[in-house]
């Protein structure tokens, strides 16, 4: 029987290619330094790899700045390498998704060469090029056709004197947005994802795929009601995109594909339209409200602290929105998001038992959990102690702006960078206490996080009551308990700031987590809302203590989490 949702069982593991395992002693993490590792993660028990970018591509934004989709960009190896890779990951069961990059493409890709050669070239259309505003210099403060801000500090357009016309880039300068009203363009990808899977690639993650289709005319964010769509996110034509899209990749095959949809600004309504599968879009979106939570008014450079129940109460949101209809992507970390147990955890005097009952709380929600590269071993944050460290294109140029534009304090700066700089989830992996981690034989990217001498897979594998080994109890779980899979999900005590705790329920079965999401011990048995009565002979499936808390009775040690199961 052909099984198209099979993702509903699956954890999927992401591997960040330039940080994950060096080969050939260039500093840079490449293919066959995953092909090396594919036994580390069978051994792991994920079910599926998604790849970041490994295209050929100038590397601005590591990757996510594309200028030939069909080839292997030569720091991370070639074609051939990643037919290997693929055979690798079939052989053992697992399934490969990659990275599809297709807001934006690199400014050196041919595509946008032609377009940018000359005002009339065939393929000017295919991106979005407009005349300076009306009464403006081009080139000057003010003349950019809309008020738009780049994602990366400064307008989001940038002028092109040789044609008089400004190109539209989300994201960095070298990043221009292809223009998916012309059909063509659309016609171009679909080609190439088509050509992707006949290569024998399992589904595609699509880059910010919400900001496809943008409001026409363009207009300025300024002025608009508060309420107001965004010009660019969710646009008008999204749905039908990714519907032609479904139907001209899709359409015709059979196989056992997965396609996730990146979706920044995504709310849970938007959402269950998008993985309606009557509707034949995504399988399911990554959305971003629950790692917004630490952010204040000033946005991912101005951090506040993380109040659990706010954290409790989005998740718990999304859980139900997409209870009936739809399906939940669940992660707590990516390569653009801090480490998880620096963020949410303790990563000092609690880093193991904190880092498991985040993976814990997470993995038994509804929904497909991803596991980011290090996360399984409780990688932290790095410690950025001096701003020339940053290698990410988005700190460097936030940085610049704040210190040159706003005459910031570059120490003060920093200071607020070192929560959420993306550079944090891209420091090597660390394989073995030895130099560089073992990720490298020569000098790496990024520096290494120094505390790759105590937190490493060599250390972790096989180790009962590591991270790595819960971690592999875990994905486990999820195998082989359906209720993990498809029971309903029941918050319990939403309002209590320290307890994460909720119930699975399938055919007469409950899965019931308990988790003390703080540094002091937590009597449950005083929380209303929990009715424990019938839980005290209930059995244990899972826990971060290596005794069985019996004797504790209902007392939840600091970063305790307990998995019961009854029926
Ligand atoms: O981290 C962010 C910037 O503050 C996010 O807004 C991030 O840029 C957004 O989630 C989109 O991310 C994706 O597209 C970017 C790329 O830089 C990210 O690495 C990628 O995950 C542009 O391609
Ligand atoms: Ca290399």
């Amino acid at each position: 029987k052909l099984d198209t949702t099979w993702w509903k069982r699956a954890v999927i593991y992401q591997v960040y290619p330039r940080s994950f395992a060096d080969s050939n002693g260039d500093g840079i993490g490449d293919l066959p330094g995953i092909i090396d590792r594919l036994d580390y993660l069978h051994t792991l028990g994920v079910d599926a790899i998604w790849l970041s970018p490994f295209f050929t591509s100038p590397q601005a934004d590591n990757g996510y700045d594309i200028s030939d989709y069909r080839d292997v960009d030569p720091a991370f190896g070639t074609l051939a390498d990643l037919d290997r890779l693929i055979e690798g990951v079939h052989a053992r069961g697992m399934r490969l998704v990659m990275d599809l990059v297709v807001n934006h493409s690199s400014d050196e890709h041919p595509w946008f060469v032609e377009s940018a050669s000359s005002p009339d070239n065939p393929k000017r259309d295919w991106y979005w090029w407009r005349p300076p505003r009306e009464g403006f210099v081009g080139g000057t403060p003010g003349a950019e056709p809309t008020d738009w801000e780049s994602f990366f500090s400064g307008p989001a357009w940038t002028w092109h004197e040789p044609t008089g016309e400004y190109y539209l880039h989300l994201f960095s300068t070298k990043q221009p947005d292809l223009n998916w009203e012309n059909e063509a363009v659309r016609r171009a990808v679909y080609e190439m994802m088509n050509w992707w899977l006949d290569r024998g690639v399992d589904g595609f993650r699509m880059d910010v795929i919400n900001m496809i289709s943008k409001e026409l005319p363009l207009r300025d964010t300024a002025g608009a009601a508060a309420d107001a769509p965004s010009p660019f996110i969710c646009g008008p034509r999204i749905h039908e995109f990714l519907q032609e899209m479904n139907a001209a990749v899709f359409g015709g095959r059979t196989g056992q594909f997965v396609t996730v949809g990146e979706m920044p600004g995504v709310t849970v309504e938007q959402a269950e339209l998008f993985t309606d599968p009557s509707r034949h879009e995504l399988d399911m979106v990554f959305q971003f409200e629950h790692v917004g939570l630490d952010h204040g008014p000033g946005g991912k450079w101005d951090p506040k602290p993380l109040e659990l129940r706010e954290l409790k109460a989005s998740l718990a949101r999304w859980q139900k929105g997409l209870a009936r209809t739809g399906w939940n992507s669940l992660y707590w970390n990516n390569h653009d998001q801090p480490r998880a147990v620096s963020r949410f955890g303790n990563d000092d005097e609690h880093w193991e038992k904190s880092a498991q009952a985040l993976g814990a709380v997470l993995h038994l929600q509804r929904g497909t959990p991803y596991v980011y590269q290090g996360e399984e071993l409780g990688m932290t944050n790095a410690p950025l102690r001096d701003a020339a460290e940053f290698r990410d294109i988005e700190s460097i140029n936030y940085y610049a702006h704040a210190v040159t534009d706003l005459g910031d304090d570059g120490a003060a700066v920093l200071d607020r960078m070192r929560h959420s700089a993306r550079d944090n989830a891209r420091t090597p992996m660390q394989w073995r206490a030895e130099p560089q981690g073992g990720f490298t034989t020569g000098t790496p990217w990024i520096d290494p996080n120094p505390n790759h001498a105590t937190i490493n897979a060599a250390t972790q594998l096989g180790v009962p009551g590591s991270v790595f080994e819960f971690y592999r109890a875990l994905i486990a779980l999820r195998h082989s308990e359906p209720v993990v899979v498809n029971g309903d999900f029941t918050m319990l005590a939403p309002e209590h700031p320290a307890l994460f705790a909720y119930d699975r329920k399938l055919d007469g079965v409950t899965v019931r987590v308990l988790a003390n999401l703080s540094d002091d011990a937590l009597d449950v048995a005083t929380i209303e809302g929990l009715e424990l009565a019938g839980w005290a002979g209930a059995g244990r499936l899972l826990g971060n203590y290596s005794d069985r808390g019996g004797e504790a009775g209902w007392e939840l040690r600091p970063w305790e989490v307990r998995v019961l199961r009854r029926g």
